[in-house]
């Protein structure tokens, strides 16, 4: 029973576990939904005893009330107080979910103001100004990822990564989301809440995974026959396993880049230069 309860209470209430402003989000969803659920049982139960108590009965002519100044004042000022009282739980909140904190020790290193130009209303940044921008891309139909590490200025040469995203545990990640074509929804729900890809526009959110695992997401808006098969998944490691990742990443795509060169220039020397598009 005290193991069902919690479950069948998380099966109600927003995921969480994977970073702070998911967590924060879950505990504010579940603090409204208790003051919802007293009033609910308050209103149902007088409407349930009145139903009964002053049920038909025959011959019996009901009460011939005309107005109430001090029920009518009660409720009016009840209902606002109640509102009034979400509000300030809310705008309590608020700024844990928008806000990022800084990373912590062991994450701090990879942490860094490369990518991060500005903050605004939109993009919030650590105290410090320090994170790991990592770029998501949304595009008919698979999520890229493109993480710091450009070789050249214009952002050419960076490393990237298609449906699984691979970010270090203990370091604020912060997340700068674009499409590519059409509008795509970004969301991973044990991280956190739910950002459009809007081509043209860049949305903001962050994330801090205190400890390895695996999370899985879907994109959340339909945008196209393959949008069932737009899956995201976000694997955390310990940051020296991130480093290690990242520069075999670079490795890779460098080799990859190599062997296409050489094969455009047997293509072009055996059809003759400019008639090879993509080798
Ligand atoms: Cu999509």
């Amino acid at each position: 029973m005290g193991q069902l309860l919690p479950t069948t209470l998380a099966f109600f209430t927003p995921q969480s576990g994977g970073s702070p402003n998911a967590n924060q989000i879950d505990s504010l969803y579940k603090i409204l939904l208790v003051i919802a659920l007293v009033i609910f049982v308050a209103v149902m139960g007088a409407m349930i005893y009145a139903l009964v108590r002053f049920r038909a009965r025959k011959g019996a002519t009901p009460a011939q009330i005309r107005g109430n100044t001090r029920l009518e004042v009660g409720w009016t000022v009840a209902a606002a107080a109640i509102l009034v009282a979400l509000a300030i739980v809310t705008f309590a909140k608020l700024s844990s979910i928008q806000n990022p904190p800084n990373s912590g020790a062991e994450g701090d290193r990879l942490a860094s103001s490369d990518g991060l130009l500005f903050a605004s209303s939109e993009r919030k940044l650590p105290p410090n100004g320090k994170a790991l921008n990592i770029t998501v891309i949304g595009r008919q139909f698979i999520w890229q990822y493109v993480y710091p590490g450009a070789s050249e200025p214009d952002g050419l040469g960076a490393p990237y990564s298609y449906e699984e995203m691979v970010v270090p545990t203990e370091t604020t990640v912060t997340l700068d989301i674009v499409s590519s074509d059409v509008v795509h929804s970004w969301w991973i729900p044990q991280l956190g809440g739910k950002f459009q890809a809007v081509p043209g526009y860049h949305n903001y959110t962050w994330f801090k995974v205190p400890k390895p695992g695996i999370y899985r997401g879907q994109c959340a808006v339909l945008c196209g026959r393959g949008h069932a098969r737009m899956l995201a998944t976000v694997r955390a490691v310990p940051p020296a396993t991130f480093d290690a990742w990242l520069a075999g990443r670079k490795q890779q795509i460098t080799e990859a880049n190599k062997a296409a060169q050489e094969a455009r220039a047997k293509l072009s020397k055996q059809t003759g230069a400019g008639a090879v598009e993509n080798p």
